[in-house]
């Protein structure tokens, strides 16, 4: 029982492990670790004006990003922490070209963004790690392409971090998503979001507006039909953009609302990577009663093609998601 002082979220995970007989503690224990790492970038984040270690690094990454300081320093939190755990055999990450392999094996695959929303850094603007963990399918201890380049509907477990107002760690490993706010003086996350659901009102509409002269007719069409449901007697859906996804995300999730970065002229592929944003966020979308689509077919049922795979994104609410595949379907008739 979790009593007056709340649950943690290491023994919660333990609890949900317990409810399967079979399982070795593995996930568990990896789930714990990302937690750690979690700390530590929160720590680094917290003090990041104080450490000097706001603002880039000069270098540009393989998604042709500035890397700023702390994305370097995300990196090596994850790779030290996550990767030295023994439990991953394959780290895939959005700050580097190939995939990590790790000597020491391990059975499962993560991939993550180690900070998210990084541009927004240096404005004390909330940004996030997202990560996404998939079994090690091929037995043995090479890791093949069959177990880095998996849909996201294969994941065991996804989740992120988000350093905002307070730090929040946010999971799924399929049964529910849980949400615990970091204790920073025991140093520990705490339950404070016990079964989070988005099968509620949508009230939180979050898109980059200053891209509609790329969008294509279909996005015009689903924006005005969403807006539909504002009338003279009452404002129903607002406008709720940040632009750190892992932020704009996790304030939908509570409150309700949907999300979008579709493709258009100027990112025909769409912006945001399938294996480290989307699919990880869609998992928990689901998870929680609501939707993740590229505007055609439900993200987790996407085939990776590249590691750094591109995709549009529209997640959030089921029914507007759904109403923004059938704006695409109408468009293509
Ligand atoms: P990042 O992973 O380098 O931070 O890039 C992803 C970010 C998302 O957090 C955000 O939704 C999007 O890029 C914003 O892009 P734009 O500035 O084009 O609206
Ligand atoms: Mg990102």
């Amino acid at each position: 029982m979790p009593g007056t002082h709340g649950l943690t979220l290491t023994a919660h995970i333990r609890n949900t492990q317990s409810l399967h007989p079979e399982a070795r503690g593995e996930l568990s224990a990896l789930l714990t670790q990302v937690g750690v790492a979690g700390k530590m970038i929160s720590s680094k984040v917290n003090m990041a004006g104080l450490l000097g270690v706001l603002g880039s690094t000069g270098k540009i990454n393989v998604q042709g990003e500035i890397v700023q300081k702390l994305d370097e320093m995300a990196e090596d939190v994850m790779q030290d922490i996550v990767g030295g755990s023994g439990l991953v055999c394959a780290m895939l990450s959005e700050e580097r070209k190939d995939i990590l392999e790790i000597e020491t094996g391990g059975r499962y695959v993560i991939a993550y963004d180690p900070l998210d929303g990084s541009s927004n850094i240096d404005a004390n603007v909330s940004i996030g790690t997202i990560f996404s963990i998939f079994r090690k399918l091929s037995p043995g201890t090479e890791v093949t392409r069959a177990d880095t380049m998996q849909k996201g509907c294969e994941q065991v477990a996804a989740g992120y971090i988000l350093y905002g107002s307070s730090t929040v760690f946010v999971y799924t490993a399929g049964e529910g998503v849980h949400g615990f706010t970091l204790d920073p003086s025991v140093g520990e996350y705490i339950l404070s979001h016990p079964d989070i659901r988005l099968d509620g009102k949508c009230k939180c509409f979050s898109i980059n507006q200053c891209n509609a002269p790329y969008w294509d007719a279909w996005v015009h069409d689903w924006i005005a039909r969403v807006m539909e449901r504002n009338d003279a007697d009452k404002r129903r859906i607002s406008g709720r953009h940040i632009g750190s996804l892992v932020a704009d995300f996790h304030r939908n999730l509570i409150y309700g609302g949907v999300f979008a970065y579709p493709t258009d002229a100027r990112s025909p592929k769409g912006k945001l990577r399938l294996m480290y944003e989307a699919s990880p966020l869609a998992f928990i979308a689901e998870q929680a009663g609501g939707y993740a689509s590229d505007g055609r077919i439900s993200i987790l049922d996407l085939e990776p093609e590249e590691l750094h795979h591109r995709t549009g994104l529209i997640i959030g609410n089921r029914p507007e998601v759904e109403l923004a595949e059938d704006c695409v379907g109408r468009a293509s008739i």
